[in-house]
């Protein structure tokens, strides 16, 4: 990139870098981000009138393009420029045009500088660096394989298996040795009592199973084999146990990656999972679309289902079921006593259409009744996790009778608390983000002093960096959460470096380039959502409830607004009313647009109707703006505005019905991690209009089964829109044909079955990795357990005593 700087200043370019900074220097913002940058530049060349050929091909405009940030000091100025994804270079611009290289310690401090917070007369901050200790674990090369860990993983074990197999086949002897169900040994046993010796007998038994019928139940052979040292847990019939042993010999043979893979996902290693997603209101009925809740509650649960039913598919393969192993999934979520009519003031509910999977509900310790009896916002919940990791550990051993195989945290409060348990309980710890705030909320590190009170940032982005580093792999739901795209900076990679003023600096907070980055997408619950041409599967009462509810039902007290033509294209939304998710942003759209309104009824679901009803700040702002925003384009009859909360299959059946009539869906978010309503909308047969600004950019393929939308650009959205529109006009099949293609996209790519098939698979490859490598990780912990006590830990009871004292 110093190159690219380097040809800027050496050439007639310069005279345009010396008047675009000056021109910089004008404004009052001395922290540029990227879009200002941008903007700024635009404005440039419209003025000195530049060619766009110049606006984007110059050295100049490619420098621009890469340039994330710039920060002005006294007179020189600091640019932050990402040149590829993942990485970044720092460099000081001097007034006469000198480049000076700066390292990631010098950037902090200028960070500091320019919110009045740099004391080098008192010492140095304190720095957190976990580089070092990613040091001597593989790391991946090239930035486009960032988040297929595990492909990389397998390679990585597998060569080891090939450079070193004495000590390789040592550690899978003693690995496969371990495993036990309810103190009934798996696998092989003390008879087998070297790796040498179970090469030999893996032979023997291959050729023992393959003189059986194929399909002979494990039962009828399990003591013939028992004697030659194998226990139960290969497969439940003769041919499995074939196959499975196969793998093994293969394995010690001439290992390769995928043998790796298929061997160990068929191991019996898990069977009772811990889902943690503390912070409260988790049901299964009347929590949707509350602050807080939303996304993560329907992830969770339709997870739990899925992993459920996996996990026993697998059980019954490895013919363990008929020995009496049975799998159990338990969602660990918070008790709170004032329930507000939702189940969670009881203990444990099972999970509806499950056999073993339930929502373990363990309560906060009652610091100040006032405030624990009660729901706690995520900002808030810091000082109560550590309590309650430990009395959730002692729930959750008694409900397993057992230690749990494996710990999913959610969130940052979640993936504290699992990594809390895990480290106790000696457990695979996987983590799961859904969204990381910081990222959500624009320079929440550089003034976190300001927004303490409210937010508590400095114990979150603790307990994101302890968390995040513990794990023994995270799943992301796309690639951009971990490192972006070529021009927006991704939500883990937002943490590899960042000051917090006066509290730390830190100059290495993860390392992207790690295998424990898997992108897992999320599925959608088939039984819920599915196409609406399945007439058979839809029950009619439902769909003329919905049908009135959504087009002519009069209910003020939920539903705003009456259609003048109630037979117009419906274009439907359906949200939390926050901020970020932009319902009045698509209000404003449409009431900006003539040719939208006079083809579609804007048909909206979205939080509540009236401000003395919500409970949340930011709802009742949007509540107030989007009565302005009807008010002010006049949208009466053209609107309809739902303040329900729907019964799951009601929801499944809106998307239905607004498909029935060939309407579409939009959602506007100025930002959205992952967006399960995209998922839902398009399988059940919606062409979809989706936020450019996150995971929808990778659900969509656009204009091919969906479309992109810039939220922030009102005008365009509502061209694309009416675009598209124009296009059903003329051509009767372009709606099916996207509609079509939107469904198959779900279908093939996001359900739930293949999501847990792969985290199953990474736990166990995970779970086999840690034990091989347990000891190379022991400092890490060490170190990550030394920030929780002596950070974090003084903060959250500081934070708690301000609680008790409330
Ligand atoms: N949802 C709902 N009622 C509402 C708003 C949302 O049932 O009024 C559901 C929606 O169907 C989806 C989830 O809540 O399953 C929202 O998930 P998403 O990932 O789109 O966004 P989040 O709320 O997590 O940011
Ligand atoms: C949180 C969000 O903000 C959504 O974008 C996700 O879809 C949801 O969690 C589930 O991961």
């Amino acid at each position: 990139m110093s190159d690219l700087l380097n040809a800027v200043i050496n050439s007639d370019e310069k005279s345009d870098l010396r008047h675009f900074l000056s021109d910089l220097r004008q404004q009052e913002k001395r922290y540029l981000l990227r879009n200002d940058i941008l903007n700024a530049f635009a404005n440039y060349c419209i003025k000195y009138e530049k060619t766009q050929e110049f606006q984007e091909n110059s050295n100049l405009g490619k420098l621009i393009y890469y340039t994330q940030e710039i920060i002005s000091e006294d007179g020189s100025l600091c640019l932050i420029i990402r040149p590829k994804i993942a990485s970044q270079e720092v460099y000081r611009l001097t007034e006469n045009f000198k480049i000076e290289p700066m390292t990631t310690q010098e950037l902090l401090d200028v960070r500091d500088l320019l919110v009045n917070r740099f004391h080098p007369n008192e010492g140095d901050i304190f720095e957190i660096d976990f580089g070092p200790f990613y040091d001597y674990s593989p790391t991946i090369r090239d930035p486009k394989n960032i988040g297929k860990g595990v492909q990389f993983l397998n390679r990585f074990l597998s060569s080891k298996l090939l450079q070193d197999p004495q000590k390789w086949l040592e550690a899978l002897y003693k690995f496969l040795s371990l495993h036990s169900y309810n103190n009934m040994q798996l696998l092989i046993n003390d008879r087998i009592k070297s790796q040498q010796e179970l090469s030999d007998r893996v032979k023997q038994a291959i050729k023992f199973v393959s003189n059986r019928p194929a399909d002979e139940p494990y039962e009828k052979f399990r003591y013939e084999l028992q004697t030659m040292g194998f226990e139960p847990g290969w497969g439940n019939t003769a041919n499995r146990v074939r196959e499975t042993l196969s793998l093994l010999d293969e394995l010690i043979d001439s290992p390769d990656p995928q043998t790796l893979e298929a061997f160990i996902s068929r191991i019996p290693m898990i069977f009772r999972v811990v889902l943690v997603s503390p912070h409260g209101w988790f049901g299964q009925e009347g929590v949707l679309g509350r602050p807080d809740t939303g996304g993560q509650v329907v992830y969770v649960l339709d997870q739990a289902k899925s992993l459920e039913q996996d996990l026993q598919e697998h059980i019954s393969l490895t013919g363990l079921d008929v020995l009496g192993v049975q799998s159990k999934v338990i969602i660990l979520t918070r008790l709170i006593p004032n329930n507000d009519s939702t189940r969670s003031n009881q203990r444990l509910e099972k999970v509806h259409g499950t056999e073993n999977a339930w929502i373990l509900r363990v309560p906060f310790r009652e610091y100040n009744p006032n405030i624990t009896h009660n729901w706690i916002s995520r900002f808030e919940i810091w000082p109560y996790l550590e309590t309650y990791a430990i009395d959730a550990e002692r729930e959750l051993l008694a409900e397993f009778q057992g230690r749990p195989d494996f710990i999913v945290g959610n969130y940052s409060d979640g993936n504290l608390v699992a990594f809390l348990l895990s480290r106790r309980l000696k457990v695979t710890q996987c983590n799961i983000a859904h969204a990381l705030e910081k990222s959500k909320y624009l320079f929440s590190n550089l003034y976190w002093q300001e927004s303490e009170d409210k937010y508590h940032f400095s114990l979150q982005f603790t307990a994101d960096l302890i968390a995040m580093n513990a794990a023994n792999f995270i799943i992301s739901s796309t690639y951009q959460e971990i490192v972006g795209t070529p021009d927006s900076v991704g939500q883990y990679e937002s943490y590899k470096c960042f000051t917090m003023p006066e509290l730390y600096h830190v100059v290495n907070g993860i390392e992207l380039f790690s295998p424990k980055f898997n992108v897992v997408p999320p599925g959608v619950n088939e039984n819920v959502y599915f196409p609406y041409t399945r007439e058979e599967e839809r029950i009619k009462s439902d769909r003329d409830r919905l049908e009135q509810m959504l087009f002519t039902q009069e209910d003020p007290e939920h539903i705003f607004g009456k259609l003048d033509d109630p037979n117009k294209r419906p274009l439907f939304s359906m949200a939390r009313l926050d901020r970020i998710k932009n319902m009045t942003g698509l209000a404003e759209c449409f009431g900006k647009s003539q040719a939208l309104q006079e083809r579609c009824n804007l048909i909206l679901i979205a939080g509540k109707l009236r401000v003395e009803d919500s409970g949340d700040n930011e709802e009742r702002d949007e509540i107030e703006k989007l009565y302005r925003i009807i008010e002010q384009y006049n949208l009466y009859g053209k609107i309809r505005w739902l303040g329900v909360r729907l019964p799951k299959n009601d929801s499944g059946e809106i998307y239905r019905i607004i498909a029935d009539r060939q309407g579409i869906f939009v959602q506007p978010a100025l930002f959205e991690a992952f967006g399960l309503t995209i998922l839902e909308a398009m399988i059940s047969g919606l062409p979809t209009f989706a936020t450019q600004f996150g995971g929808p950019l990778e659900i969509i393929q656009d204009k091919v089964n969906g479309f992109y939308i810039n939220p922030t650009n009102l005008e365009e959205t509502a061209e694309k829109i009416t675009e598209f529109l124009s296009k059903c006009d003329h051509n009767s099949t372009y709606w099916q044909e996207i509609s079509q293609r939107g469904i198959e996209r779900v279908y093939s790519t996001y359900t739930w079955k293949i999501h847990t098939n792969k985290l199953l698979s990474l736990a166990r490859i995970y779970g086999f990795w840690n034990f091989t490598s347990k000891e190379n990780r022991e400092d890490l912990l060490r170190y990550l357990e030394s920030l929780f006590y002596l950070l974090y830990k003084p903060r959250a009871q500081s934070l708690l005593a301000q609680h008790i004292h409330s």
